[in-house]
């Protein structure tokens, strides 16, 4: 299966250009940690975009949290995106009609489409939500992930829901190159389709608000997902954000690599 491959021989065959450039990056800087930095001000998103930026293959950002937002935040990720080599990715979760998520993309105070490498959304209002999307992002090379699971207790992300979302992605392949997910969705060696999960913690095994969390090793050697996505775990204790990027990204990387031994 082609999650078994290496990400370098992924990224030379992927079909999608947000694919090729994740993969490529990816063995570059040899991780496959993406942190979310969910804080909200602007300052501290900033300085862990930076800490983290060495370390990391995709920033995750919910910009609707950062009380100070203002279109400089957006220039200077950017430019970090570029002094790091990493890609941004809004975690909008857009989640209406075609015509409706098409303005929250591209436009409003956020304009995320002109700044952020990778968007997502749920799959709830059918195949009408890529086609919005994809009228703005497909223009400016950009890349959708579609919600097929989600990490927290009790949620409805699950068996003929997710089969259909893989479904849809399967149909929208120019666009989209993957999901958020909890397991490899590759049906066949014919697609391949890149799966970052969340939930992904070394200390504990969830909040009081129902995340759950399991490890890189679970969720990159026994679920065969891609990309482990960070949150609490590297920016929770804010003197330590570095050397925390530092022990997901290891445990990420080796995680990877036991995962190639086993398939060779
Ligand atoms: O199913 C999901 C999907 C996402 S994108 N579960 C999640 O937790 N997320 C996001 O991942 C969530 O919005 C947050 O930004 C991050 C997890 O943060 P942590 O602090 O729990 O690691």
């Amino acid at each position: 299966m082609n999650t078994y491959k290496t990400y370098a021989e992924r990224a030379a065959r992927h079909p999608n250009a947000c694919a090729r450039s994740l993969f490529e990056l990816m063995e570059r800087k040899k991780t496959n940690l993406s942190v979310a930095a969910d804080v909200t001000t602007k300052k501290e998103l900033l300085a862990i975009a930076d800490a983290v930026g060495p370390y990391v293959c995709v920033l995750k950002t919910h910009i609707d949290i950062v009380e100070d937002f203002d279109q400089d935040l957006a220039d200077q990720l950017v430019e970090l995106a570029k002094k790091h080599d990493f890609l941004l990715f809004e975690d909008r979760k857009f989640a209406d009609i075609g015509n409706t998520v098409k303005h929250q993309y591209g436009k409003g105070v956020y304009k995320i489409a002109s700044w952020s490498h990778i968007t997502n959304a749920h799959t709830v209002p059918g195949e009408g939500i890529i086609s919005g999307l994809r009228e703005v992002g497909l223009p400016l090379g950009r890349g959708l992930l579609l919600l097929a699971e989600m990490s927290s207790k009790g949620a409805l992300t699950q068996g003929s829901y997710t089969t259909e979302s893989v479904a849809m992605a399967r149909r929208n392949q120019d666009f989209v190159f993957g999901f958020i997910a909890q397991h490899k969705m590759n049906e066949s060696d014919d697609e391949d389709f890149v799966v970052m999960a969340p939930g992904v913690g070394l200390d504990v095994t969830g909040d009081s608000l129902g995340q759950q969390y399991r490890t890189p090793y679970q969720v990159i050697v026994e679920s065969g997902c891609d990309v482990i996505i960070v949150g609490r775990g590297v920016y929770g204790k804010p003197d330590q954000v570095e050397a925390q990027a530092t022990r997901y990204r290891e445990a990420g990387w080796n995680a990877y690599l036991e995962r190639v031994r086993q398939h060779q």
